[in-house]
């Protein structure tokens, strides 16, 4: 499928960046396995609608590095599992208790709790299996991708999004603590969204000086992004956003809202976006897409 140019108009790069992540994801899917219910409980969570912003901004950073985004497709798709792969126990009775996602039933609700738990194990292994079959990509480098699956293991791992959703876990009902909160939100949050951005980005084989400023940009996004998630919980729709909204509240959760109010989570929401796009202003035009997703980010209702 030929990759079109930037032609200014961010919704139309999201749709045709997510159009060949779910062609991608939908063609390694679609070999029968034993046992199917196992490809089924995993594929249906996997072709529930996700926006797959985190394999688009991992797309993004390579292509703003002066990358071609064919080259790391596969790598790139391969980030949607491990995300799918948390949303899935997340959900679990034992966790966030969820009964809706992605605008349809959770996957224990239709799978089981069992079957849930081993998509969600599957999701996460094949991950890295995918990765690692990127070797035999010509235009990547054997050291550039050991270096991005590290960034992948170290990110989605006990020191990121794991760690996160720990502590998480571990200050429900607590007393609001704003260093608690920052803890939580960068780790479970920020550290997969930094993670591929920075992945596409060494995958390029980029420089420190502009690795850094991506690594900026995507704390910055990454914090955004779940300060918005925050406050659409309390004002998105739930048709929107295909998940049960007002969920934080009624689980006490730490979020920007609960500790700062609405009006300065918006407020620090902005900031942080303007904070991301002053981060890559010294990259050229190919990164604009990523300039406009940050914008974007704002705008989100889902
Ligand atoms: C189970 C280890 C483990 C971690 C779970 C991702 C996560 C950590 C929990 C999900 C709950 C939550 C609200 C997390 C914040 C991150 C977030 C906003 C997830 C939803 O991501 P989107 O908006 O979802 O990209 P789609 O459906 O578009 O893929």
């Amino acid at each position: 499928m030929p990759i079109l140019d930037w032609t200014g108009d961010i919704k139309a790069y999201l749709k045709e960046k997510k159009e060949l992540i779910d062609l991608f994801l939908k063609e390694y899917f679609s070999p029968n396995f034993i046992p199917p219910v196992l490809k089924d409980s995993i594929t249906y969570s996997l072709s529930a609608g996700g926006k797959r912003i985190r394999p688009i901004l991992c797309l993004a950073a390579h292509e703003a590095c002066d990358g071609d985004s064919e080259d790391i497709l596969a790598f790139a798709s391969s980030i949607e599992l491990i995300h799918t792969y948390s949303l899935i126990h997340d959900d679990l009775p034992a966790m966030d208790n969820d009964d809706l996602r992605r605008g349809k039933p959770t996957n224990h609700k239709v799978f089981g709790e069992g079957m849930a738990i081993l998509a969600g194990d599957g999701l996460l292994t094949e991950a890295f299996y995918m990765m690692a079959n990127s070797l035999s990509n010509r235009n990547i480098k054997n050291t550039a991708l050991i270096r991005a699956i590290k960034e992948l293991a170290f990110t989605a791992g006990i020191n990121g999004m794991v760690g996160g959703q720990a502590q998480d876990l571990l200050s429900e009902n607590a007393e609001p603590d704003k260093e608690t909160l920052s803890f939580i939100h960068r780790h479970k949050t920020g550290a997969l969204i930094s993670g591929s951005l920075r992945a596409g980005a060494i995958l390029a084989n980029c420089g420190k000086p502009s690795l850094n400023a991506i690594t900026r940009y995507g704390e910055n996004i990454g914090l955004a992004f779940q300060v918005i998630d925050d406050i659409l919980d309390i004002e998105g729709s739930t048709d929107e956003l295909g998940k049960t909204t007002g969920s934080d509240a009624r689980k006490k959760k730490m979020t920007y809202p609960s500790i700062y109010g609405l009006e300065s989570s918006r407020k620090k929401a902005e900031e942080l976006i303007a904070e991301a796009v002053f981060a890559i202003k010294d990259f050229s035009g190919k990164a604009e897409p990523l300039r406009e997703i940050a914008r974007y980010f704002l705008e989100r209702k889902s």
